[in-house]
């Protein structure tokens, strides 16, 4: 079913509350046949939605995606070689933890590993994700790309870019990538990216790749020193999303986007992440370990590393900063 469909559906059973919504009602909300109208319910119901069906009242949603499962999200999965290996639990300390160890014992690429919480979920240099139950997709997804050391950064971008382009499919509105790997609505974080590499020598054997996404929590549900800065779907939409159905658009788009960039290269990747990038073309503020730097930030590298070019026309490297837009 279409995104903007989609939402029209939920927003008009959302309006509806307990009432039913006639059939002849949905099929003009779908803009189908009254006959087709059994297919959008059934996609909801796919998507976890219970939908209560009664002759010559119509229908109404009765319970809301739920409960996450291996069974689940292979369910929701579209066809996609990644996710065939599904590792699931209803409560762990990080997924990236478990995704490591699973890599180092000779997991396959397109692995996922899957939990409802994360007791000690990580941020980058050590920092915490706040990981609750029951709202979140925390997951950490194993690849084992055939490209130089130097060029894992450029994976981090595609991650971004695909977990842009599963949102924006959900949602119907954009989210903004922050670089270098933050996704943004509305200014606040939704999307948190980590990576990790296990390599020898010169040889990458492992890259684990971390995303937490904020789906379905309300804005109370946040600690105190979250609450200015970070967001979820369901806060900026008010409607609530299948977990599982975000994570296989996240994967599908991941798994295009990955073959494309094996056979042609990191262009495409580029161009795409540089089409999300809130701060491309804008005066941003980057404040590094040495300095503040004020100026238009012009795009990214190959490698990933952000330009900027200040007042006085130097363009500036940045490899690690905080972003101030
Ligand atoms: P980061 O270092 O860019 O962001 C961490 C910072 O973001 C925290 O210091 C805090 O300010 C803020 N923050 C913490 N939790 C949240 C949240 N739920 N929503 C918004 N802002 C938050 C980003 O690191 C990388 C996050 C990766 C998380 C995934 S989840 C699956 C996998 N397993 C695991 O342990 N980590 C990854």
């Amino acid at each position: 079913m279409q995104s903007h469909i989609r939402k029209q559906l939920l927003d008009a059973f959302a309006n509806a509350g307990d009432d039913f919504i006639s059939g002849q009602s949905i099929a003009e909300i779908t803009g189908s046949s009254r006959t087709a109208v059994w297919k959008h319910i059934e996609a909801l119901r796919k998507d976890g939605y219970t939908v209560e069906a009664i002759r010559r009242k119509g229908y109404r949603i009765t319970g809301f995606p739920g409960k996450m499962s291996a069974d689940s999200i292979r369910m929701a999965l579209n066809g996609t070689t990644f996710g065939e290996h599904i590792y699931y639990f209803d409560s762990v300390d990080s997924t990236q933890k478990i995704a490591n160890e699973l890599a180092s014992n000779g997991a396959t690429e397109g692995t996922i590993v899957v939990a409802d919480q994360q007791t000690g979920g990580r941020g980058r240099l050590a920092r915490k994700w706040f990981s609750p139950e029951n709202t979140g997709v925390w997951m950490s997804l194993i690849i084992k790309p055939n490209i130089p050391i130097y060029q894992a950064p450029q994976l981090t971008l595609l991650t971004a870019v695909a977990a842009a382009k599963a949102i924006e499919e959900q949602i119907s509105i954009a989210p903004y990538i922050k670089w270098p790997n933050d996704l943004l609505l509305n200014n606040k974080k939704i999307t948190g990216i980590l990576t990790e590499m296990q390599a020898e020598a010169d040889s990458i054997h492992s890259i684990i790749i971390g995303i937490g996404i904020n789906v379905n929590q309300k804005q109370t549900d946040f600690p105190e020193e979250l609450q200015e800065i970070a967001s979820s779907l369901q806060i900026e939409t008010g409607q609530i999303f299948a977990r599982e159905a975000i994570i296989s658009s996240f994967l599908r788009h991941f798994e295009n986007l990955y073959m494309v960039y094996q056979k042609e290269g990191f262009a495409v990747v580029k161009e795409l992440w540089e089409s999300y990038a809130i701060s491309v073309g804008r005066t941003i503020t980057a404040t590094t370990i040495n300095e503040k730097i004020v100026g238009v930030a012009l795009g990214i590298t190959d490698q990933g590393v952000l330009l900027i070019k200040d007042e006085q026309g130097q363009i500036h490297n940045i490899y690690s900063a905080d972003i101030e837009i």
